[in-house]
């Protein structure tokens, strides 16, 4: 029978690669993010390769939607054995005498209480089997801070606290958790950070690699496919051209 992942925030960027990258490797998937229409095309072309797919469209930000959702799910989807806690985002970039609270509702009721509300959905139906893994996707981030950062740096942090934790409380039940923080990842995520000034997001990757989706993905996968006496507990992942959220090299441009 094939494993069960469950990957949140799988319309887009480190999410729908990590859900093509999983099916690819014979899992079935619960994908789950807001946008009904992407999550419909993402099931419906995965389907067509013979991936079993279950959508779950709700916004990680409500409690009851999400224990709705996990609810919903019927026979043999409950039993999950991976969850991916992908959804999150940054807004704003300002210092912090400046934020703007509803900009740091957003990041903390979405990185920090949607990544638990989700969490404690799924973790019981993970001890019941005692079987399971956890892969929060934290960032560079949540070791270190930068100007603008202060926020989103604070819910990356706590989710760097949590995989510790959450490792320490399901330690008797034998559900492993492994952090991943990435560095600079092409996606929507600057775009969504700058509020859709598209350039803005254009100029934060600019003369330099960043990591793709499908980077993380790739590291996600080798996670999850580790022998069940192994756990990969914190994996920190960089592109070349960054050594730390502050020293980046950009090359000129040419002409
Ligand atoms: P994207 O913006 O491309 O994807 C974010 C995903 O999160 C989308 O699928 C979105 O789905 C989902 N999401 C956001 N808010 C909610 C919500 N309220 N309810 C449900 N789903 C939600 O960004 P990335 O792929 O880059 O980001 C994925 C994770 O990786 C985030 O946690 C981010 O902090 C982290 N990260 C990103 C890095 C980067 O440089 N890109 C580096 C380090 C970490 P929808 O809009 O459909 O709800
Ligand atoms: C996203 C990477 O450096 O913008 O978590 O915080 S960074």
């Amino acid at each position: 029978m094939n494993k069960i992942a469950l990957i949140t925030g799988a319309t887009s960027g480190i999410g729908r690669a990590t859900a093509e990258k999983l099916a690819g490797n014979g899992f079935d998937l619960i994908i789950t993010g807001r946008r009904p229409e992407r999550l419909e095309a993402l099931a419906g072309s995965l389907g067509e390769q013979g991936t079993k797919i279950a959508p779950l469209c709700f916004d990680i930000r409500r409690p009851e939607e999400v224990k709705q959702a996990v609810a919903s799910l019927e026979g043999n989807w409950r039993n999950i054995d991976v969850l991916v806690n992908n959804a999150g985002l940054a807004v704003g970039i300002s210092p912090v005498q400046d934020g703007l609270i509803e900009d740091w509702e957003r990041m903390i009721d979405t990185n920090l209480k949607g990544l638990l509300y989700i969490t404690r959905a799924v973790a019981p139906l993970m001890t019941a089997r005692r079987t399971g893994h956890i892969v929060n996707i934290a960032s560079i981030a949540g070791k270190e801070v930068y100007p603008g950062g202060n926020v989103y740096c604070a819910t990356k942090h706590a989710v760097d606290a949590l995989s510790k934790a959450m490792r320490t409380d399901l330690l008797a039940h034998n559900i492993r958790v492994t952090n991943i923080a990435p560095g600079m990842v092409e996606t929507e995520f600057s775009v969504v950070r700058y509020k859709g000034d598209a350039e803005a997001a254009a100029n934060v990757y600019k003369g330099l690699t960043p990591l793709s989706g499908e980077d993380i993905a790739d590291a996600i996968l080798f996670a999850v496919t580790r022998p069940p006496h192994v756990c990969l507990n914190d994996m920190v992942i960089m592109p070349t051209a960054q050594a730390n959220s502050r020293d980046v090299k950009r090359e000129a441009e040419k002409g």
